[in-house]
């Protein structure tokens, strides 16, 4: 069995985030490993907050509160939000623990020793009115790429590209608006990316079977030779990891703190240090020294694609640039944006829905099985009230949810609340075994490739396949004239539950779980033979009617949400 390592990007600790940010990578990971661990496969799943960099720092100030206290409020915060979501990390680290202070300092290190850091005496931009320097978003203008107006000193959310604040076309201070701008000299470290070129471009190259979307991005920044400009890798902030080589001071660098995007990937692997710490693991080499036993992990990163050339070409520079054996990624699963009911989510304008408040109208599951069946995978997609409505109704409420009311208060009515006995398999029972076994095929593939929308498509084929059964053999009419008929077309059905309980746990996994209680049905494992599967309840098998498990959305719900989050 495969050991999967699998990380989610790591969000900015800024602010609550919106279900386009959820989407984009915390909730598939946490699809895969569970898928993964249901496969009975050791999984380590790891995700944090970013806290440092000018994200932090504005919020902070904008809260009126130090800035670490605003970091260990919101990460409590995320934290629980995390968990109302059912987001099954092994470990949520904090990318300001000192295991990533440590670590972060022990690669500036060794970059160093490798030759691989240049120190420069740069020109940086510094506001008079704000008397400071602007480093990255404190600092926004127009892109030299694309020409979009709003983009930050470190990267363009339009394009994607990379960006220093000395790049941008009209710049402006973040903190005042202030124009009033100068460019002063200070001293920085940068990583010298282009002489890893070769190393990346090999790299890149041997992975043959990442998503087209992931590898045009690496590619593209690859190529044009802007994602490999040596990069700087230290700012002029407070707050952040001191800049030191591994525990040593850095002459003249004092007062300055690393970039966040050079230590945040960094604390991918200090979370492991830090889930060790904490007590849940022993031993996190095993997950990230090639050289000790993380030869065979498959690890797979989440992201959205703005996130994509950090990961591909800035991280895997550090790492490699080390000289010493860490896993590497083997696959970058990147995601498109989610789109709000004809726009973009705001956070700004609170405009479209927030973790927190999504978790307030409805239950965790509902979204998990919206957001993951629509997810922006293959292109942009869109939250609409009307397309939530239809996915909740349909494949939640009408599909899945009536099943199983349906079977379980007909067995109730006719033979109690235990499963039936007597009966035999006839035709209709074996070419459901038949359909389900292609279909669980299918949709174990799906969920290994992660193709997210086609698993989707796969499972919900498959709880149609229970109701399709059910009409065909209409157990209501069997009873009539033939009662070990109907039973057998009973205790098939109510067999069903549990396995589609398993089946659909990684999608929805309360849901899941009210299944297997109400079916008495604790302990079961994947159903790799369905036959066997259809057997598990037996004869005598007691169970209840579950509650109803998904209540329809109203149409008066959905037209009062569409307008409390239409937004400022
Ligand atoms: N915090 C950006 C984001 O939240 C950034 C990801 C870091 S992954 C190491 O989208
Ligand atoms: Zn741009």
């Amino acid at each position: 069995m495969t050991r999967h390592l699998i990380t989610s990007a790591i969000p900015y600790i800024n602010g609550i985030k919106h279900l386009g940010n959820l989407i984009g990578s915390q909730l598939p990971a946490d699809l895969y490993a569970r898928y993964q661990r249901e496969r009975g496969c050791e999984v380590l799943f790891l995700c944090a907050t970013d806290e440092h960099g000018t994200p932090a720092e504005l919020a902070a100030a904008k809260a009126n509160q130090p800035v670490s206290d605003y970091c260990a409020a919101m990460h409590e915060t995320h934290a629980q939000i995390a968990t109302g979501f059912g987001l099954s990390f092994d470990h949520f680290g904090r990318s300001s623990s000192q295991q990533n202070h440590k670590l972060t300092q022990h690669f500036a290190g060794r970059l160093n020793d490798a030759g691989l850091i240049e120190e420069k005496n740069e020109s940086q931009v510094f506001s008079v009115f704000d008397d400071r320097f602007l480093p990255d978003r404190y600092i926004q203008g127009t892109c030299p790429a694309c020409g979009y107006e709003n983009a930050r000193g470190d990267q363009c959310e339009n394009c994607t590209k990379q960006l220093d604040p000395t790049d941008l076309i009209n710049p402006r201070s973040a903190i005042s608006g202030s124009t009033d701008l100068e460019i002063r000299e200070t001293k920085h470290l940068y990583l010298r990316q282009s002489k890893l070129r070769h190393k990346l471009d090999a790299w890149i190259n041997s992975q043959t079977d990442w998503p087209v979307l992931t590898t045009s991005i690496a590619k593209k920044w690859l190529h044009d030779g802007d994602g490999l400009q040596d990069r700087g890798i230290t700012r002029d902030l407070d707050w952040g990891i001191p800049v030191k080589r591994g525990d040593q001071p850095w002459p003249d660098m004092e007062n300055k703190v690393f970039y966040v995007w050079f230590d945040a990937p960094i604390e991918y692997i200090a979370c492991a240090q830090e889930w060790v710490d904490s007590g849940k693991g022993d031993n996190w080499h095993r997950w990230w020294r090639i050289d000790q036993g993380a030869n065979d992990v498959r690890y797979t990163q989440f992201m959205g694609k703005d996130n994509v050339p950090f990961h591909t070409l800035s991280f895997p520079a550090t790492l490699i640039g080390s000289g010493e054996p860490w896993k590497q990624v083997d696959y970058i699963k990147s995601f498109n944006y989610l789109n709000y009911d004809g726009g973009q989510f705001s956070t700004s304008l609170g405009r479209g829905i927030f973790m927190d408040q999504a978790l307030e109208i409805l239950p965790a599951d509902y979204w998990r099985w919206w957001l993951l069946s629509n997810c922006p995978e293959n292109s942009d997609s869109e939250f609409t009230w009307e397309s939530f409505q239809i996915g909740v109704n349909k494949d939640l409420a009408d599909v899945l949810g009536n099943f199983v009311s349906r079977i379980t208060k007909f067995c109730r009515t006719h033979f109690g609340e235990c499963v039936p006995d007597g009966g035999h398999y006839g035709n209709h029972e074996t070419a459901l075994v038949n359909e389900l076994t292609q279909r669980i095929r299918d949709y174990e593939n799906y969920m290994d490739t992660i193709e997210i929308r086609k698993a989707s498509q796969e499972l919900r084929a498959i709880w149609a396949a229970g109701n399709e059964y059910l009409q065909n053999v209409a157990p209501w009419t069997t009873i009539k004239d033939d009662l070990d008929a109907a039973a057998v077309q009973v205790r098939v059905a109510l067999n069903l539950i549990p396995l589609y309980a398993i089946l659909s746990r990684p999608f929805i996994p309360m849901a899941a779980s009210r299944l297997l209680e109400a079916m008495n049905a604790l302990g079961l494992e994947w159903p790799d033979n369905v036959r066997t599967a259809l057997g598990v309840l037996p004869a005598g098998h007691p169970f209840t009617v579950p509650d109803v498990l998904f209540a329809k959305i109203t149409d008066a719900q959905r037209e009062n949400w569409q307008s409390r989050f239409a937004g400022a």
